[in-house]
Parts: C-alpha cells; structure tokens; sequence
C-alpha cells in the first residue's frame, strides 16, 4: 500500500470502529501528521480520559499504552507494535520497588509515568514530566521515595529543596547520554540559542540549560519565545513540530544520541495493521488496574 493509501485507510477504518490515535511527541512525522492528537503524556492520558471514542490507538512505547488504558479502562487500547519499550521502565519491577519501600518504611512512593502498572499499583502518586515538581510541592511528606529515574528524582530535588527526594537510580538510555561539553560546543556554534532540555538529562545538562520542561513544555516555550534560535535536548521527534510549528524559527538538535529506538519502532504500517486487526490489545489486571487507577488520580483531572 503506498503512504497515501494508508493514510485513505486508516481515516476510514477510524471512522468504522469509533477509534482515535493518540501519538507521542517522540513518534516519527508520518505518524503525528495521520494522529488524532499528538502530545505528552500527561496530555495523553488526559486526551484517553475524556474520549468519545471505543477503540485508542496509541502511538508510543508500552507504558503509555497501559496508562492510556489505566486513565480509560472501559475502551479496547491497542499498541500498535509490542515489542515497543521503554528502557527506563524497566529498569524498576514490583518486587524491587517492594524492597525498597520496605527500606525506607513510611515515606510516600513517587512515580514517575515511565513505569509498568505493576510499579503505578504499588506506588501512591504518579507523576509526569510537566507536573512533576509541582506534585512536589504539593506533597506534605518531607522525604520523598521516587523511582525510577535518578536523573528527573535530582531535577525535582533542586526545585523543591525543602525536600529530600530518595531516587532509585533507573535513567533513560537516550537523555542520559547527552554530554555537558555538548552543550557546550552546541553554545558556541550557535551564539544566541537557547537550549531547552529535558528533566531526563543529567544535572551536569540540566544546569547547563535555559529551560528545562517536558516535551509539550518545551514546544510551548519555544513557540511563545521571542528568540529565533533554540538547542533542543529532548528526542528528536520533537523537532518535526517544532519545525512545523516555527517555520520561522532554527531548531538544532543538542546530540545525535537523542534518537530513542523503541519510539522509532512504529511504522504507519503497524497503525494501519493495529486498527484492521485490533491488535495488540492492553490488558491489564482488575487489581492492579485499580490500584494504579488511584494512584494516577491526580493526572485525569
Ligand atoms: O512525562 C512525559 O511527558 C514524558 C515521558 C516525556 C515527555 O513528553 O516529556
Ligand atoms: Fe523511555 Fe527514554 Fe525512550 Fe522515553 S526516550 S521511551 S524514557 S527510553
């Protein structure tokens, strides 16, 4: 089938079975130009909640799809491609986060969105990339147990300093090998930029930046910027509606490294296949369903 009639196909096949596609920021082009809705995930989960539809398609890595399905359990979620994960969700099983809770009994768990709905159950708040800190600060705990990225666990720290954030030491495989000395040498080869970088990054990047927020954070501050040029330290699918969105402004991107590979996984292809055949259905226990429910409360409203 060529591009054009797959694009035919799948408005149809939505039409037919009431479906939408929800798609990540990280998704390739083709992908977030066919979507219903392309953003965060806090923006997904929100985007799944409040739906008409019966059937969501969503476009991203597995977690999202089972927090998609968490945040509207009554509608068939389908994850296009299975084999779609994310290295920093596993990083984090149940059984470890039930050992480290046990270490530190007493203290609230923290979540991070990246994480399986085995983790979300076990925890009491979830958090995203946006609304991470100020989750924070609204929590009335002073010490904080948040898995599983070490790197967001230290950004939160320095924004809510009057709290200790205990973080396991999980880490995303594509921020966390972006290099300081790339920002560096991004700074002098683009003199008047302004690097924008993801709370995944690691603090010696982070510190480095002009603006530090998720991936719908950054498109929003560049948009309302009067600046004309920006560093971008997120993965590289941001750009194609950073581009699309400022044809008048330069994107560059902080590292070559910012291609995450489970994010590349889902061709438009695998959309078509995923609405014809309702594959790969999200099934997620009743128990752990509810448990997860509860604690990603905060994120539906
Ligand atoms: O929490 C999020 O939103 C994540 C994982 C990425 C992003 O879009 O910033
Ligand atoms: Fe996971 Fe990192 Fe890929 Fe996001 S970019 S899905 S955190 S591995």
């Amino acid at each position: 089938m060529t591009e054009q009639g797959l694009i035919e196909g799948l408005k149809k096949l939505r039409e037919e079975k009431n479906a939408i596609i929800l798609a990540h920021n990280y998704q390739i082009p083709e992908i977030q130009d066919v979507a219903d809705f392309v953003g965060d995930s806090l923006e997904l989960v929100q985007q799944a909640a409040k739906t008409d539809a019966a059937v969501i398609v969503l476009s991203g890595v597995y977690y999202m799809a089972e927090s998609v399905k968490i945040a509207a359990p009554a509608k068939k979620v389908l994850l296009p491609v299975l084999d779609a994960g994310c290295t920093m969700a596993n990083m984090i099983q149940q059984e470890q986060l039930r050992v480290f809770r046990m270490e530190y009994p007493d203290i609230p768990i923290l979540c991070y969105i990246n994480s399986s709905a085995e983790v979300k159950a076990e925890s009491d708040l979830c958090c995203t990339a946006s609304n991470a800190v100020s989750l924070v600060r609204g929590m009335k705990a002073d010490k904080i147990l948040f898995v599983p990225d070490q790197n967001m666990g230290s950004y939160i720290a320095t924004q809510a300093p009057d709290k200790e954030i205990i973080s396991w030491d999980g880490f995303c495989m594509t921020h966390h090998m972006v290099r300081p000395a790339e920002v560096d040498a991004n700074r002098s080869r683009h003199p008047g930029a302004l690097v924008l970088v993801h709370p995944e990054c690691t603090a010696a990047v982070v510190e480095r930046a002009d603006f530090v927020g998720s991936t719908t954070e950054i498109i929003n501050y560049a948009r309302q910027s009067e600046k004309k040029e920006f560093i971008v330290g997120t993965e590289m699918g941001v750009l194609h509606r950073l581009r699309k969105e400022n044809p008048d402004k330069k994107f560059y991107l902080l590292s070559p490294v910012l291609t995450c590979f489970n994010m590349k996984k889902t061709a438009l292809t695998d959309l078509y296949w995923a609405l014809e055949k309702e594959q790969h259905e999200i099934k997620i226990h009743e128990d752990i369903l509810e448990k997860a429910r509860l604690c990603m409360e905060k994120l539906f409203v």
